[in-house]
């Protein structure tokens, strides 16, 4: 797959997608956010990918909206039609990253500001480097917490917490939003490629579909009640309980031997 501003190694089990703009901190600019989307598309659909890595390419993860793009002051009235933008790009790359087919891995290597830090939430699972950091940047230029930011925050990390980030747009060290239990894990820098590749194969030889139906169980618990949670399980259990993998999962256990899973 070839995107000017989007990198895309496939092939093998684990894709993996690096936005590359880094001289611009890999600010979203309306060609990357378009083929981060497609590249997104194009990787649910291939049957070889069982897990995909986004990273950013330099020393930033992604800086969010790249504040110089024309395209900002586009409005009917001569005014910027942000809503139109977030329509248009920010809202299906949230809900395409939710609802992908395999599991999502973010690798933050470097800082991840406004819609670029909650790019890294809508993941599954966020490594962060060491040297990383966090920024919900939107109140310092007038905005509040887009990309997901107002739903993800304080489903992260609490209201106090997540009001006190948005608030003030200070900069949050890569270990104290482990602390916060915003991201799952802080490695070293120079480990962070390879720490991500080892945690996505291991996602990629998992039950796919198992993964993927945890995540939509857990997102779904939050509007439920403990009873309807309950019938929900039951539903979604009932359907792995009569698909491929769960038979293979059971036989490889009591055969001794690692499991072939290709549900999907
Ligand atoms: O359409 C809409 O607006 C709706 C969507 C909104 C979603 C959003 O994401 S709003 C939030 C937008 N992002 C920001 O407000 C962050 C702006 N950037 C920064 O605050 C700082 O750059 C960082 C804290 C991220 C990093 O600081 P630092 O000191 O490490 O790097 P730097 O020198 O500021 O940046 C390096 C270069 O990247 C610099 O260019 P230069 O001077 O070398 O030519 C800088 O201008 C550029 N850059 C950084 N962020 C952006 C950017 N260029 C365009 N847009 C950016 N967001």
């Amino acid at each position: 797959m070839s995107f000017t501003t989007i990198e895309v190694a496939s092939g093998g089990p684990v894709a993996r997608s690096t936005l590359n703009r880094p001289d611009r901190l890999n600010a979203f600019s309306p060609a990357m956010l378009r083929g981060l989307g497609e590249a997104l598309q194009r990787l649910s659909g291939d049957p070889e990918v069982g897990a995909v890595v986004i990273t950013g390419a330099g020393r930033g993860f992604c800086a969010g909206q790249d504040l110089n793009d024309p395209g900002m002051a586009a409005g009917a009235d001569g005014k910027p039609d942000i809503a139109a933008v977030i329509e248009k790009n920010y809202r299906p790359l949230a809900l395409r990253i939710q609802s992908m087919p395999v599991p999502v891995v973010c690798a933050v290597n470097g800082v991840a500001a406004g819609a670029g830090a909650n790019l890294a939430f809508c993941c599954d699972i966020a490594l962060a480097a060491r040297s990383a950091s966090f920024i919900q940047a939107f109140a310092k230029i007038g905005l509040i917490p887009d990309c997901g930011g107002t739903w993800l925050l304080p489903r992260l990390v609490g209201r106090p917490r997540a009001l006190a980030l948005a608030l003030t747009g200070d900069k949050l060290s890569a270990a104290d939003a482990e602390r916060f239990g915003m991201v799952w894990q802080v490695v070293d820098d120079a480990e962070l490629p390879s720490h991500a590749q080892a945690l996505a194969d291991r996602l990629a030889a998992m039950p796919s579909k198992a993964l993927v139906a945890t995540r939509q169980a857990l997102d779904a618990s939050q509007a439920l009640t403990l009873s309807d949670a309950l019938t929900l399980e039951a539903r979604m259990q009932g359907e792995l309980g009569r698909a491929h993998d769960f038979a293979e999962g059971v036989a490889a256990f009591q055969q001794k031997r690692a499991a072939v899973f290709k549900d999907r």
